[in-house]
């Protein structure tokens, strides 16, 4: 019977993320509802009602029963929740909330009239929203309540999502069906998902959203659909979240009906500033504009001899009278330009520094070539000291396996954000860049700080197109929250939120979570090689990809292999990218014996012979690490194979059928790059390293018409 009980898990489809609220095991429960006898919450704001809402449900369904609702504190173990001005017994309380900000809280056991109780406690309703999310974070991850003592407050302002999503619902790079926007039905259907989204962002700290594709359409600016917008920004605001849009710079002529978008041109100024007036008087919070311009083939500035900063400028001067931010991305590289592709950002922008007004932040991708498996940090991290720079992550695996790879990418943003670039010696850390602290004394007074995200929320059941992305969303919002937070400890409480608490279940799930992004190096690019996949569609490997409009969409560009090596030399001798690194991480990257292994062929180019650190020559190394990388996907189908007791079938089932196709596909990655490879090493396969399944000519052979997210 007992057994029996201790499996009648519900069924779980992964609809419900982190948030679950199922019932913590019998022994932790006891002495947590001693914890939560009572909740003292207000209603009187939207913000409250949802921290009152979320407190009630979420303990009741951890718990196994709500708690009494009550407007003061009348018997041990009262939850009270609220700001000096929504509490009267927060107030008495006189806690020091001066650290806090708008959107920190603090969480302490305290004693109420001779009662003891928990209060979490905000300067703004939103703080204590958050908090409120924390405390059930506790009891969710199993642990104690007593004595508690936490304080938290965002490091950084601005934590955003970039939906790549177009008005007709497809999502650009996306691999978890259509958009969640439902267009057609807004503004007056309002999908019941819309809170759920806003409730699971909140959860994190998500405070932003940025609705549509970058690569925009003017349509998203015109009244029906800023109509649309706003019920959308109608169900986000009481969790706090602000809606933005991508901006098209070429709106004026679209819809506008002038002859030019010119930054310059005073009605095209004009003509910005009323579509701001008319945006803010239908979504009075509106967030602001994140543009992509110039950049494959967008309009910009530079269409009209202008330059960022024109753009950008305009654009921030239409806003800043309502307090709305531009985020105008640096992922650029022109048509025309022959230099190397990931110096190009860095020359187009670092000439701007100090020249953007103050409501500008520049969006910066992680690496300076494409969100890879594998980048090195981007070289205008630490070089724009008078510029706040954004960090842009991609949570959609446009390059790490679209939906079905089981990819954590916690280590690569951890990674990124760790990467120290040295501008004002050790320790500069690009998580420093970008909350603001390196260059404090240099950057405007008026500055705001922000991470993006790019989403991999689509409508499918499980939100995420597979039930281990969603912690890749759930990791990025904590470490927009705190960038300096460990992407260890972040697996492992969504593995205790998202599927149980027990410890045989946790550990390995966690460590496999940890390697799986080296796995996903080790059998797409190892050793700093980059933009492998194919052509378009960016699925699978590609490695042989060649010809076309332009050079730098070719994987050739990239690995640069013949019979004399392989790697895109970015040292003084090739294309001295290096030089855009501080000094002390140029020598570094630039000197061959120095590099860091891992990326390596990322800035040189070395003979197939070369001797690697293992002591292996290069080639062997190289296959060495496609096996690895495979071996490692076959582990994690053991591993999962020999969970199957401790976690519910549904979910279960799925993850293991996923695994096997990363299996496949990983062994495909291999298999393509090892045949594609040895053409030019004219090497033999190191000992024991089994032949690829195919020849060459089958690999090059495979068409992928209908992969999904394809950009046009
Ligand atoms: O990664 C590339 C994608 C494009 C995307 C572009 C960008 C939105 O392949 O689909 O366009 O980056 O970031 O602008």
């Amino acid at each position: 019977m007992l057994g029996l009980l201790a499996f009648a898990v519900q069924a779980e489809d992964g609809h419900d993320l982190w948030m679950r609220y199922v019932p913590i095991d019998a022994a932790n429960a006891a002495a947590s509802r001693s914890h939560a006898t009572e909740l003292v919450a207000a209603d009187a704001t939207p913000v409250q009602s949802a921290a009152r809402a979320e407190l009630a449900r979420g303990l009741g369904g951890l718990l196994g029963v709500a708690p009494a609702m009550s407007d003061t504190v009348t018997r041990d173990g009262a939850v009270v929740v609220g700001t000096r001005a929504s509490s009267r017994v927060i107030a008495r309380l006189r806690l020091d909330t001066r650290q806090l900000g708008a959107e920190g809280y603090l969480i302490r056991s305290v004693r109420v009239d001779g009662h003891a109780a928990t209060v979490i406690a905000a300067n703004e309703d939103i703080g204590a929203l958050y908090g409120a999310f924390h405390f059930l974070r506790l009891l969710q991850t199993g642990q104690s309540l007593e004595n508690l003592d936490l304080r938290e407050a965002p490091r950084v302002k601005l934590r955003v999502l970039n939906h790549w999503d177009n008005l007709d619902g497809h999502v650009e790079r996306g691999y978890a069906g259509a958009s969640i926007w439902d267009w057609h039905k807004l503004p007056d259907w309002r999908d019941p998902r819309y809170t759920d989204y806003a409730r699971a962002n909140a959860s994190l700290g998500i405070n932003g959203t940025v609705l549509n594709n970058v690569n925009s359409n003017a349509l998203s600016l015109t009244p029906m659909y800023l109509e649309k917008t706003a019920a959308l920004a109608d169900v986000f605001r009481p969790y706090g979240i602000r809606v933005y849009l991508s901006a098209r710079f070429s709106a004026p002529i679209e819809i506008g009906g002038l002859e030019t978008a010119d930054p310059l041109d005073p009605a095209v100024r004009r003509w910005w500033k009323d579509k701001a007036d008319e945006i803010y008087r239908t979504i009075p919070d509106f967030g602001g504009f994140l543009v992509k311009a110039n950049s494959e083939g967008q309009p910009g500035p530079q269409d009209y001899g202008r330059t960022h900063a024109d753009g950008a400028n305009m654009l921030a001067d239409a806003l800043a009278p309502h307090g709305g931010t531009v985020m105008w991305r640096a992922f650029v590289y022109s048509h025309e330009e022959p230099d190397d592709r990931a110096k190009q950002a860095y020359t187009e922008f670092v000439p701007h520094d100090g020249r953007f007004r103050g409501n500008v932040l520049v969006q910066v991708k992680n690496g300076a070539i494409d969100f890879q498996p594998r980048e090195p940090f981007h070289p205008l991290f630490g070089a724009m000291p008078k510029t706040p720079l954004m960090m842009e992550f991609q949570i959609t695996k446009e390059y790490l396996g679209f939906a079905t790879h089981l990819v954590y990418l916690g280590p690569l943003y951890e990674e990124a954000l760790k990467a120290d670039t040295r501008v004002r010696g050790p320790g500069s850390t690009v998580a420093k860049v970008i909350d603001g602290s390196l260059h404090g004394d240099t950057l405007p007074k008026s500055r705001t700080t922000g991470m993006a995200g790019v989403a991999n929320i689509g409508a499918d059941r499980n939100w995420s197109g597979s039930h281990f992305d969603q912690a890749n969303w759930y990791v990025f919002g904590r470490m927009a929250w705190n960038p300096e937070s460990s992407a260890r400890a972040i697996a492992d409480e969504w593995v205790r939120m998202t599927f149980s608490n027990d410890a045989a279940f946790v550990g390995p799930v966690v460590e496999m979570m940890m390697g799986s992004r080296e796995a996903a190096v080790d059998y797409m690019t190892p050793l700093g090689l980059h933009h492998l996949m194919g052509r378009g569609h960016h699925y699978g490997p590609g490695p042989w990809v060649e010809g076309g409009p332009r050079a730098d969409w070719t994987s050739v560009y990239y690995h640069r292999a013949s019979r004399d090596g392989i790697g895109f030399d970015r040292s003084a001798t090739g294309s001295n990218a290096v030089a855009q690194y501080a000094p002390a991480v140029a020598d570094e990257f630039g000197d061959v014996e120095r590099v860091p292994e891992e990326f390596l062929l990322w800035f040189h180019h070395v003979p197939w012979d070369h001797r690697t650190a293992s002591g292996r020559p290069l080639w062997d190394e190289l296959v060495h690490r496609y096996t690895r990388g495979v071996d490692y996907v076959k582990k994690m189908r053991g591993t999962w194979q020999g969970l199957e007791s401790r976690v519910d079938a549904e979910r279960h089932a799925q993850v293991a059928s996923f695994l096997g196709i990363q299996e496949k596909e990983a062994q495909w990655w291999r298999d393509a790059s090892i045949a594609y490879f040895q053409t030019f090493s004219g090497r033999p396969l190191p000992e024991g390293e089994a032949p690829p399944a195919h020849s060459l000519e089958y690999y090059e052979s495979l068409q992928f018409p209908y992969a999904p997210g394809d950009g046009k």
